[in-house]
């Protein structure tokens, strides 16, 4: 298992005098402000989840959008902040957007173009002219912002992390000014098919984008295939099948696939502590939940989740298996996301009607079968739910890795509980003890509620440590050492 410490030793060997700036659309702290108190929030997502750990560990700096109402208040003249605020260990660069800025690059091409485009959830694109202008003008923000740090650090060796879709231009812009900047970009999400690529206007500018990187990785080997075969397919560029990289232009970028993890001895240590094990029991007693099989859903509120899908199947167990009225129930945390857009409204209003009208159909006078929290969950007690849960019950439509699964099985420092997983997420490569579904496979999801229910404890013991060793073994350390020990050998001697 690599440590932290091991991280920042091979930091330390391999970046040698190069400085890591890390670049992402969401901040790792946002700051807000209520009846004139300032309070310190961690957003929930998959990336920043995953990075903070990284940046606690090797230091540098991060550059992302500052999005907090009190956000501005506690930078200094140069818009920085370290953090984390009780243990310093890395420096926040906060930039700032107009909303109109906002409304264009991040709901706009991010969000209605970009995102639906890359997971086939059956969600149409929406492709504005407009959006996409506004998009490449805050990736041009995003991209002086860095270059002025070259500038006033007046540090030449600088190496760059570029995080996920809102900034698939990022790399270009840079290396038209200051080619010597090594860039490095990490997709978090998938990547289609060409045939479904193909109906992007913008399509050859963004693969473009992508190539002027170093080093692009994706969470599992499709990814890349299919970004390769989308290359081929879109642009003039020679593919090179031994190395895996693109020649564009004369500049390689090579291609690989990192899957992403999380802080497995972390999470697991605070699980087993007493604090979480005593808010679990405090929620426990809340929610009437003594005696009862607890299935949990932990999500951003997002149509890629399948969260219909699973009250869908939900509801018909309960309709052909009576028995287990009342023995069960199904928790769902979902934290709002992306609100102002169309589709995140309408899957919002989806949900709150499924989980009405089966909490209607099935509930007694003791019992409902859904308890659904739309509001957003402090961290601690995420890990109280996750001790809470039975089974973990994840159907994304697609998805990138999905991190939620990761997180729940370190959690299991004593070997119990259960994953139900999709198989269209990238985490199914590699969990192969969970038990998996497809989501829109309503009757086959039906008895795999069942089948975990009855599953003997030995068997979900078996597949538990299974499951523990991998994310032991591949944690978020491991992740960020391979990307930085990749782009070590090719460009750092
Ligand atoms: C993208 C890709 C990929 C959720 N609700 C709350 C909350 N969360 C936390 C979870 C988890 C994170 O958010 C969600 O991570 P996922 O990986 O499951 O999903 P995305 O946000 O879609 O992330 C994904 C990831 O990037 C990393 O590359 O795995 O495929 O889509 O950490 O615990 N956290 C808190 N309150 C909540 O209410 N505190």
């Amino acid at each position: 298992m690599m440590t932290k410490e091991e991280l920042k030793q091979v930091i330390n060997k391999e970046l040698g005098n190069y400085k890591m700036i890390v670049v992402s659309n969401r901040e790792p702290y946002i700051h807000t402000q209520e009846a004139g108190k300032i309070k310190v929030l961690r957003p929930s997502g998959g990336a920043v989840t995953a990075l903070d750990p990284v940046m606690r560990a090797c230091g540098g700096i991060w550059i992302a959008h500052g999005s907090g109402n009190a956000d501005r208040k506690v930078v200094d003249k140069d818009d920085r902040i370290r953090v984390p605020t009780e243990d310093p260990r890395y420096t926040l660069r906060r930039l700032w957007l107009s909303k109109d800025e906002e409304r264009g690059y991040y709901y706009g091409f991010s969000n209605e173009a970009l995102w639906p485009l890359s997971h086939i959830a059956y969600t149409r694109p929406i492709f504005r002219e407009k959006d996409w202008q506004m998009y490449k003008q805050v990736n041009k923000k995003f991209a002086d912002a860095i270059l002025e740090e070259k500038t006033k650090s007046n540090h030449d060796k600088l190496l760059v992390w570029i995080q996920d879709y809102h900034l698939v231009l990022v790399a270009k812009y840079i290396k038209e000014k200051s080619p010597d900047i090594i860039c490095a970009y990490f997709w978090h999400i998938p990547w289609p098919n060409p045939e479904v690529f193909r109906i992007c206007p913008f399509k050859k500018e963004i693969i473009e984008g992508f190539l002027a990187n170093d080093l692009v990785g994706f969470h599992i080997r499709y990814h890349c295939d299919n970004f390769i075969e989308t290359v081929e397919r879109e642009v003039e560029a020679k593919v090179d099948r031994e190395r895996n990289s693109i020649i564009k232009e004369g500049h390689e970028c090579l291609i690989r696939a990192f899957p992403i993890s999380v802080d497995f001895k972390d999470i697991s240590d605070l699980a087993s502590s007493d604090k979480i094990k005593d808010r679990a029991e405090e929620l426990r007693k809340e929610l009437s939940l003594e005696d009862k099989i607890i299935f949990l859903g932990c999500d951003r509120i997002d149509y890629t989740k399948g969260i219909p899908e699973r009250i869908i199947a939900f509801d018909r167990f309960l309709d052909k298996y009576p028995e287990y009225k009342e023995k069960v129930v199904f928790i769902q945390i979902g934290a709002i996301s992306r609100i102002l857009i169309q589709a995140y409204k309408d899957i919002n209003s989806e949900i709150n009607r499924l989980v009405e009208e089966v909490n209607w159909k099935h509930s007694t006078s003791e019992w409902a079968p859904i308890i659904f929290s739309k509001r957003f969950v402090p961290y601690e007690d995420i890990l109280a739910f996750y001790s809470l849960a039975d089974v973990i019950v994840i159907s994304s439509l697609h998805d990138g890795m999905n991190l939620v699964a990761k997180e729940y099985i370190s959690s299991k420092f004593d070997n119990s509980g259960a994953v139900i997983l999709s198989q269209f997420t990238g985490s199914a490569r590699e969990l192969q003890e969970a038990v998996f579904i497809n989501p829109y496979n309503i009757a086959e999801f039906v008895e795999v509620f069942k089948g975990v229910i009855e599953m003997k404890d030995d068997e979900k013991e078996r597949r538990m440590k299974i499951l523990r060793e991998i994310i032991k073994e591949n944690n978020i350390y491991h992740w960020a050492a391979k990307v930085i020990l990749e782009l070590s050998k090719f460009y750092l001697y």
